[in-house]
């Protein structure tokens, strides 16, 4: 029994990207929703994730209004360099895309931005909200309890959104005859080190080597976001800076590396990689996106960028239900979105095939490994299909 009872249009269980930009474009459409948020808002804002935007995702949050400070801060990169054990390629992403950019932002400062528009137009975001369920979802009102301060509420809804991440309640929703999750979990993980310091270079370097991935990105012009490939069971304490800058030197090209400004790290963090998908990713009147959904190696930029074009379809399906009594567009969601999913975590495998040292690979995966990186080097075409993967495929 629920000591308080709220209604809404749509119940969004997660209060990260996917759950604030929903929740702000469907307020600005008419419709209302109710975030629910497990931790609180300094928590959620003390997360380092990703740092490049796709235009699509630059575009929605112009829809959203909420793209003025990314516009100001924010810096377009027109190329990405790809190195490979001590050899350099420049894939220039807005000649052969013909003008398309990626703008780096970090997702830390879109959410403040989601956060804080909410909060402008008074949008409900409750944090905190502690043992988040989800009931009678093949019903026609479903509705959601979660406990807050020694009270239990109930929020009845028409919908659920499903924002709340890899970890969260809502896939689990899916019933097991229904529920199809594809996997691959990979033998390693990334440490990343936020710094102080001028970024190395201009654009972002992602390098192969043969001691491992190292991935040279950034924030601004004096904050720098690094990582390198790391050992799965290892530890944050096993890394100290100068381990990790002298690490992250030996896997640059040597002109790179004499180039690296260090300093001490302000953060630091050890990710796991996997490519997991979850389908269908709607059953009734609950629809997942996001990370709740899908999961991409950060090799490829794509895990906040995919999310993005969930809530597109999402949140325009939801318009096109409350305005016009269409249902056809949530009930195409799961097919689209999952489409474009689809090709975002083929890019992301590729490019962690590509930079990554497995541990079991054999002398014929080295090879073929290098072949890779020299069909690239040598072919416009292989250019092409990278730069386009990489800006971002159309929505
Ligand atoms: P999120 O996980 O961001 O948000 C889900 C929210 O739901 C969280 O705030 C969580 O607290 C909340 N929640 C969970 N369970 C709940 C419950 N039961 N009740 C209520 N709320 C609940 N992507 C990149 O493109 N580049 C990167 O470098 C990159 N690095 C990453 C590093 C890490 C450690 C992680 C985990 C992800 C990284 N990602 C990266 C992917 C990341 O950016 C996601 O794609 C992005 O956060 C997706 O946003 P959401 O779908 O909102 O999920
Ligand atoms: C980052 O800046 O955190 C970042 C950039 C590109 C990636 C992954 C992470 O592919």
């Amino acid at each position: 029994m629920a000591d308080k009872r709220l209604t809404t249009s749509v119940a969004i269980i997660g209060g990260g990207p996917s759950g604030l930009l929903l929740s702000q474009l469907l307020h600005l459409n008419g419709i209302e929703t109710i975030v629910l948020e497990r931790r609180s808002r300094d928590y959620v804002l003390s997360r380092i994730r990703a740092g490049v935007l796709e235009s699509g995702l630059v575009a929605l949050l112009e829809e959203a209004r909420v793209a003025e400070r990314l516009h100001r801060e924010g810096e377009k990169h027109g190329g990405v360099e790809i190195a490979y054990r001590g050899e350099s390629l420049r894939v220039a992403l807005d000649e052969l895309t013909e003008g398309d950019v990626v703008t780096v932002y970090g997702q830390t400062e879109l959410t403040r931005d989601l956060y804080e528009a909410r909060d402008a137009m008074d949008g409900v975001v409750i944090h905190e909200a502690d043992n988040v369920q989800l009931h009678e979802l093949d019903a026609t009102s479903p509705f959601v309890t979660f406990d807050r301060g020694g009270e239990t509420t109930a929020i009845h809804c028409d919908f659920v959104a499903g924002c709340d991440g890899f970890h969260g309640v809502s896939r689990s929703m899916l019933p097991a005859e229904i529920i199809r999750p594809f996997e691959r979990v990979y033998p390693f993980g990334w440490l990343g080190v936020l710094s102080e310091t001028p970024p190395v270079a201009d654009e972002l370097i992602y390098a192969g080597h043969d001691r491992g991935f190292a991935l040279c990105s950034l924030r601004s012009r004096m904050l720098s976001r690094y990582y390198v490939q790391c050992p799965l069971e290892d530890n944050i304490s096993d890394w100290s800076d100068d381990r990790f800058w002298d690490e992250l030197r030996s896997r640059l090209p040597t002109d790179v590396a004499n180039g690296l400004v260090t300093g001490p790290s302000i953060e630091k963090s050890i990710a796991p990689l996997r490519s997991f998908v979850c389908e269908p990713m709607s059953w009734k009147r609950l629809f997942l996106a996001g990370d709740a959904a899908h999961i991409v190696p950060p090799t490829g930029a794509k895990g906040l960028n995919l999310a993005a074009s969930d809530i597109h379809y999402l949140f325009r399906a939801f318009v096109d239900f409350y305005k016009d009594d269409d249902e056809g567009g949530l009930q195409a969601y799961s097919e689209k979105a999952l489409a474009r999913v689809w090709k975002a975590e083929r890019f992301s495998w590729w490019m962690t095939q590509l930079l990554h040292q497995f541990p079991e690979s054999s002398a014929f995966d080295q090879r073929i490994q290098q072949s890779e990186f020299d069909y690239l080097k040598s072919s416009h075409a292989a250019q092409v299909a990278l730069a386009e993967n990489y800006v971002g495929l159309p929505y």
